[in-house]
This record gives C-alpha cells, structure tokens and sequence, in this order.
C-alpha cells in the first residue's frame, strides 16, 4: 500500500486528469512535479492542458520551465536535485502522432550539470492500446531514472484514463 504521502500526492495527480478533456485516441492523465527535499509541489500537469497535443508530464515541465523563464528543453537546469515526478499512468516510450515521448522529455532534464528528474512514481502501466508494450520503464532505468508503481488506484485511474473511450461489448 503507497505511504500517506504518495498516496495524497496521487490523488493529486488524479484530481488533475479529471480535468483532461476526453479523447478518443490518448489516455486522460494527470502529473505532479515535486522537490522531495522539502515536499514542495512545483508543477502541475494533464493532458491537453497546454495548447495543441500535449501530455501531462510534458506539460508539467513546461508549466515549471515558464516559471522559471527557460524553454522546457532546458527546464532540468532549474529543476531542484530532489525532484521527483507523479504520473498516473507511466511515461508514454512512443505515441501515436509522432510528437516527442515524455521518456525522452524526462531524460533530457539530465545534463549541463544537472542529476535531472530523480525518480518516477506512477499509478499504473500503459495499457497496450495504442501503441503496445511500453518501453518507457526499461528507457529511464537505463539513465538511471528510478521508476516506482504506486499501487491502490488503478481502478480510478484507468476509469479516469478511459472516460470518452468506446467501451468493449461486456
Ligand atoms: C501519458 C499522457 C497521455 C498518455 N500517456 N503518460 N501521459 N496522453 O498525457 C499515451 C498514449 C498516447 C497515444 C496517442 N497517453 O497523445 O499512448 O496523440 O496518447 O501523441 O499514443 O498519441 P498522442
Ligand atoms: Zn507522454
């Protein structure tokens, strides 16, 4: 069972995928980007809460970024070194517009003297919908990003993910 304090900030995540407009062809997910040093939520995020098609994580990073006055690409050089990022659902490795996946955002924050994003904490895996296995894991391992299912919500969460999707025949 996930510690009171992942527990309360996965709900966080969840009340910010609420807010994602329904889609067809993506998940509805939320993040939340956090300085586990002093416990301090520094970015917010869900899917197409920024213009055009965007992600949660993604738009996290970039809410963060504007913050601090720097382009997302260089948002790990104002990332605090005990950053940590909640995510509903895992990083997407691959998606199915082509656009850049939120693995290799994240592993981008890393570099220029920047440890970058230390750990994830994600509710469930990627269901293989839409574009299959999800590599994702394995990816950030590589680079050191420590990945951590949070268990206990998925239920939730996948119903979140899913509002507006057809359902198979029961
Ligand atoms: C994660 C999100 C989101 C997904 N996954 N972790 N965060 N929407 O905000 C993963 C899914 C892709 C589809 C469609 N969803 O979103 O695989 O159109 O949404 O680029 O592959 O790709 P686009
Ligand atoms: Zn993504």
């Amino acid at each position: 069972m996930a510690s009171p304090q992942h527990a309360a900030y996965m709900r966080l995540a969840m009340a910010e995928a609420q807010k994602s407009p329904p889609k067809p062809t993506n998940f509805r997910v939320g993040a939340v980007l956090v300085d586990e040093s002093n416990d301090a939520i520094l970015s917010t995020g869900y899917t197409l809460e920024l213009p055009g098609n965007t992600h949660a994580e993604q738009c996290c990073l970039a809410k963060y970024a504007a913050s601090k006055g720097v382009l997302e690409e260089q948002v790990g050089l104002v990332l605090p070194p005990e950053t940590v990022l909640y995510t509903t659902m895992e990083p997407c490795a691959k998606r199915l517009s082509g656009n850049m996946p939120c693995v290799e955002r994240i592993i981008r924050t890393q570099g220029g003297g920047s440890k970058g994003i230390a750990r994830v904490y994600s509710g469930v895996r990627e269901p293989e919908t839409f574009v299959g296995e999800n590599s994702g894991r394995a990816q950030l391992e590589k680079h050191g990003v420590e990945c951590i299912l949070i268990t206990g919500f998925e239920d939730e969460i996948m119903e979140i993910a899913t509002a507006g999707h057809e359902k198979a025949a029961a």
